[in-house]
């Protein structure tokens, strides 16, 4: 049987039922119903945040933001990272500014901030690259001198915190993904967590035609609500969510021991103080793009298909190499040509893990 880089989690069948009964009932289906109003309390909870808007996929949160936020000119971020985070700056009439990454944890290189910082920077739009945490203090340092906001793309790092502070406490506002294949999904969906209420409403206005009430529409927004079969789901996935960051605990843990003595290929390292959520499992061939391509093709030789997670380069893509220059961040170009991600979801059996770490190591070794 072939196994994919992941698979949706998802609660028992009956669980999801008994959790939908009531919208026969009520036939209230979408715009601000009684699941999604019962998703935001608790995913406000969880977050550890005074206000979470809820939107139909973590891209359209995104760009809500940013439209939310009133933004014009250059928003700082990274290249390495899925298209939606460029995607949504360069849709919102924005310029992306590229920043490189750290070699060590591919998150954006607070080192090298402040150099791309003109008169033009509006915002600075770091992303927790497979749950890994920014170093948001230092980020945030630089961005505190030039008075700029942080917003964070955290698609990736639900669930995860530093010191027992969620991740959607770092920064002015933060970008959570509940897409299918993340950690946490409600099918598709994603939400924006902030601690500034008047930014809270003015989302809830983008995400809804900036309609006040019947009579009355206040700005120009578009339509990206989630309707209530996605919050049903996402109500029924927050039940079962510690169990599955236990159990994808595991298959980290089993990879982390089954390569650690792998010379050629470097694996994460665990955050100090950070609780992770063990979204990804980034494997870094030290033979480039060779080598992990050999690794992928052997997997793929096996019906397992890992994934080139982030690969091409943002900047390589055919809508934007034309105007942006891959060279210009070299430890993002080299990382997108390095990296695997293996297969990773809480049911992975242990033996398929173990066979998976076993032809990356003999791929290794060629
Ligand atoms: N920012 C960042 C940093 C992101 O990574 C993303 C999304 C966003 C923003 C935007 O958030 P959303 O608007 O998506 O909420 C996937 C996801 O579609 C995307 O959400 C995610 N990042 C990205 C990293 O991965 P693909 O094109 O790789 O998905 P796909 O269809 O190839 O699926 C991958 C594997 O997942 C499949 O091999 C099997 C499994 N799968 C897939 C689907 C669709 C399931 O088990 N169930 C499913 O329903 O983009």
């Amino acid at each position: 049987m072939s196994i994919l880089v992941t698979r949706s989690a998802m609660p028992d069948f009956d669980e999801y039922c008994e959790e939908i009964r009531d919208l026969w009932d009520t036939r209230w289906l979408t715009n601000n119903g009684s699941k999604l109003k019962q998703l935001s309390t608790q995913l406000s909870a969880y977050l550890q945040s005074d206000c979470v808007q809820l939107f139909t996929n973590g891209h359209l949160a995104l760009e809500s933001l940013l439209k939310a936020m009133d933004l014009h000119g250059e928003v700082i971020t990274t290249p390495f990272t899925f298209a939606s985070t460029v995607h949504a700056i360069v849709r919102c009439g924005l310029t992306p500014v590229f920043c490189d990454i750290r070699p060590e944890d591919y998150t954006l290189n607070p080192d090298l901030l402040e150099g791309l910082i003109t008169q033009r920077t509006c915002a600075i739009l770091p992303v927790h690259v497979y749950g890994t945490l920014c170093d948001t203090q230092a980020i945030d340092r630089i961005a505190g001198r030039y008075h700029l906001p942080v917003i964070y793309d955290a698609a990736h790092a639900f669930g995860v915190t530093r010191g027992g502070v969620s991740a959607a406490r770092l920064g002015y506002a933060s970008m959570f993904s509940f897409h299918a294949t993340k950690v946490y999904h409600t099918i598709e969906g994603g939400c924006v967590a902030t601690q500034d209420r008047a930014l809270c409403e003015r989302l809830a206005l983008e995400g809804n035609y900036g309609i006040t009430g019947p009579e009355d529409t206040v700005l120009v927004g578009g339509n990206a609500k989630m309707n209530e079969f996605q919050a049903a789901m996402g109500l029924c996935n927050l039940r079962h969510l510690e169990g599955w960051i236990a159990e994808r605990a595991a298959v980290s843990r089993l990879y982390d021991e089954a390569l650690a003595d792998c010379e050629s290929l470097i694996i994460r390292k665990p955050q100090a103080n950070v609780q992770s959520n063990y979204a990804y499992y980034p494997v870094y061939c030290k033979g480039g793009k060779a080598h992990r391509d050999r690794v992928f093709a052997a997997l793929e030789k096996q019906d397992i298909h890992a994934r080139k997670y982030f690969y091409p380069l943002i900047t390589d893509f055919a809508c934007y190499r034309d105007t942006f220059r891959s060279a210009d961040t070299p430890v993002a170009r080299q990382a997108a040509d390095s990296i695997l991600t293996l297969p990773l979801y809480p049911d992975l059996p242990p033996e398929s893990a173990a066979h998976i770490a076993a032809i990356v190591r003999e791929a290794s070794h060629e």
